[in-house]
């Protein structure tokens, strides 16, 4: 095997309108249900791998430190489902650079794990589909195979390590933005990972999820295709906000919102009642994002700064899909 590094290639961040949470299959990492995500511009990842023979072990080294814990568990195992397709068995370097506005907690599994999924293939010379791409990320984080794609991007759940993979949806070429509350979090985290183990296991709250979500899905497409931002913002936050009573409902309860995002939804809620179109979605974190127009952003921006500093608060477009650097 040559050592020659792959190109550097980026992947952006996406945050889901239609929660995934919940795995069918842990192992292979099939969801419980389908996903649907908008891919944002102001969050990526950019990564290159070499792989190399004078290693004695996979080594990854993010924003030029080298890594030990879960995130080089997850990077390995996509690098050991790459040799096998290629036929090697060198270990690899992983060079990764997180693009985030702050280091407010906003690096993303999503943009990291799709952005290695294309420079470790490339890398060791495959030249895989999109589909394949996405089926490959989704084996390194389940939310990562919707970034190869930009815009919106819908995660079919399939059946298996086959059919499991995220289509394209629509471009989101429209007049569509998301802006961040970022706030800070007072308690230890749960990872999603093991939040959605715990729900599933304990929560009498989980099938209420996965009897009402293909309904929440099936009219989110309706309202994308309709390009109508008060529907698509109102279906995301009511399923958000179901997605995040299942928790409660877990043994040991848990929850990701900390007492600044309990106050961020309610400014959201202030800035409808002053006749904004803004609802809010919420992941496995306490930060609060806002779906609205793009047109709307500047001025709801002022309107928060009211009651969050100017830092907290990060403007964001639709991004583009996975892209080969030159
Ligand atoms: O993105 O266990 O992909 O649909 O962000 O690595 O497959 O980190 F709100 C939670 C993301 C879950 C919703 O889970 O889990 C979403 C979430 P993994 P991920």
């Amino acid at each position: 095997m040559t050592n020659t590094p792959s190109k550097w290639v980026r992947a952006h961040t996406n945050i889901a309108l239609i929660k995934y949470w919940g795995k069918e299959n842990d192992e292979l990492i099939i969801p419980k249900n389908n996903s649907l995500s908008l891919t944002l511009d102001a969050f990526y990842t950019e990564t290159r791998v070499t792989f190399d023979d004078t290693l004695e072990k996979d080594t990854l080294i993010l924003d030029g430190e080298e890594q030990t814990s879960s995130i080089l568990s997850k990077v390995e195992g996509v690098l050991n489902l790459v040799r096998e397709k290629a036929g090697i068995t060198t270990y690899a370097l992983v060079e990764s650079k997180n693009y985030v506005p702050t280091a407010a907690g906003l690096a993303s599994s999503a943009s990291g794990l799709a952005a290695l999924a294309g420079a470790a293939s490339q890398a060791a010379g495959l030249d895989l589909s999109d589909t394949e791409l996405s089926r490959l990320a989704r084996r390194g984080s389940g939310s990562a195979s919707r970034s190869i794609y930009g815009g919106f991007a819908e995660w079919q759940k399939g059946t298996n390590d086959e059919d499991s993979y995220a289509v394209p949806v629509d471009d989101a070429n429209w007049d569509l933005g998301m802006l961040f509350i970022v706030v800070e979090d007072a308690k230890k985290d749960v990872s999603s990972r093991e939040g959605m183990r715990r729900t599933i296991e304990t929560s009498p709250f989980y099938q209420g999820w996965l009897d009402t979500v293909n309904e929440d899905l099936k009219a989110m497409k309706q309202a994308i295709s309709n390009q109508d931002i008060e529907e698509v913002g109102k279906i995301a936050e009511r399923n958000a906000m179901k997605m995040h009573a299942t928790n409660l409902g877990a043994n040991p309860p848990f929850t990701y919102w900390s007492p600044d995002s309990v106050r961020a939804m309610a400014a959201v809620r202030n800035l409808r009642e002053k006749g904004f179109t803004a609802y809010f979605t919420m992941d496995a974190g306490p930060n609060v994002k806002i779906v609205c127009k793009q047109s709307d952003m500047r001025d709801i921006k002022q309107e928060l700064e009211k009651e969050f500093d100017a830092h907290q608060l990060i403007e964001a477009r639709p991004g583009p899909g996975m892209t080969i650097l030159d």
